[in-house]
């Protein structure tokens, strides 16, 4: 079994970027700039929001973080999206999900600016992501192909099973796997919650790609010898013996799984690098006008 080292291809991708930006400075143009909008007090939004400010500030792009309380309105949330929109010195923004629960997250996603919509959830940037055409690919399924990419894993009419149907992970994966091009050309099957026997798709998977949210979900028992092991959960388990009294898990069990694998994306330190190092990419497309 081989480590697929998400944390070795970011610090990789990232020293590329830096590299970029450099060049940018160089020749007097304006390096990449990132805002983000954080809403509410989410612990894990605000881990998620820091490593993107960060990897900004290590790649050299410029970032603004805009922190609102939970009880912000919906047409505050709108008016801020609005003036992001309109700001000529922002490339590209993030609003941070999940949102709290009496803000409408569709109405906010569309109001974004697809130009603008570095994190490709808007239906004008998912609706390009399936026609194959240019957009800003979702920030997990782009690390992913990257992860592939990197790693010269062949896809060309393997088996894919990819469990999980969301709008941001699932559901863009299945599209992308399946689409003419290299990472690609697999004959993918999208499982989910109301699949009825999951055991008899995920054991014909060469590459099994997890995105459904729960802690060691998939088991040995439900993959054959070989499979390549893509893990999306990053789920939050108690650990007393933690430093912070949690740790994180995938939502594959690594241990009974591993030794029956060919290639693993561990948890920490897998496809979630990856997703924020899709993020900055996105960020530099936009900042170059490669997309609209
Ligand atoms: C790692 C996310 C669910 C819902 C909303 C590195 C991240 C996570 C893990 C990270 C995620 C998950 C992000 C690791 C961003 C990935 O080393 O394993 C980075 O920051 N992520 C998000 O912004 O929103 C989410 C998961």
């Amino acid at each position: 079994m081989e480590i697929l080292d998400g944390r070795k291809l970011a610090k990789e991708i990232k020293e590329e970027l830096a590299e970029v930006v450099k060049g940018m400075k160089g020749e007097g143009s304006k390096v990449p700039h990132l805002a983000a909008v954080l809403i509410g007090e989410d612990p894990a939004s605000q881990v998620y929001v820091r490593n993107k400010v960060k990897s900004c500030e290590q790649v050299g792009f410029e970032s603004t973080l805009i922190r609102k309380p939970t009880d912000i309105t919906q047409a505050e949330v709108l008016a801020i999206v609005d003036q992001l929109n309109n700001d000529p010195s922002i490339d590209g923004f993030i609003v941070q999900l999940p949102l709290p629960k009496h803000l409408n997250e569709e109405e906010i996603t569309l109001a974004i600016d697809p130009a603008k919509d570095v994190d490709g959830f808007h239906p004008v940037n998912f609706g390009r992501m399936a026609q194959g055409l240019d957009c800003y690919l979702p920030a997990t399924p782009a690390g992913i192909l990257e992860i592939i990419k990197r790693y010269e894993i062949p896809t060309e009419g393997k088996e894919v099973v990819v469990v999980g149907r969301s709008n941001i992970v699932g559901m863009p994966m299945s599209i992308l796997l399946a689409q003419k091009s290299y990472p690609g050309n697999a004959t993918v099957t999208i499982c989910h919650s109301r699949t009825a026997d999951l055991k008899t798709h995920t054991l014909k998977a060469d590459i099994l790609v997890a995105a459904i949210g729960r802690a060691d979900f998939i088991t040995a028992d439900m993959v054959k010898e070989g499979v390549i092991i893509i893990d999306v959960g990053i789920n939050r388990v108690d650990d007393p013996t933690a430093k912070r009294g949690y740790r994180l898990k995938g939502d594959v069990d690594f241990e009974g799984v591993s030794p029956k694998s060919s290639y693993f994306t561990p948890v920490p330190g897998g496809v979630g690098q990856l997703t924020v190092v899709s993020l900055l990419m996105n960020t530099l497309k936009a900042a170059r006008k490669e997309v609209y």
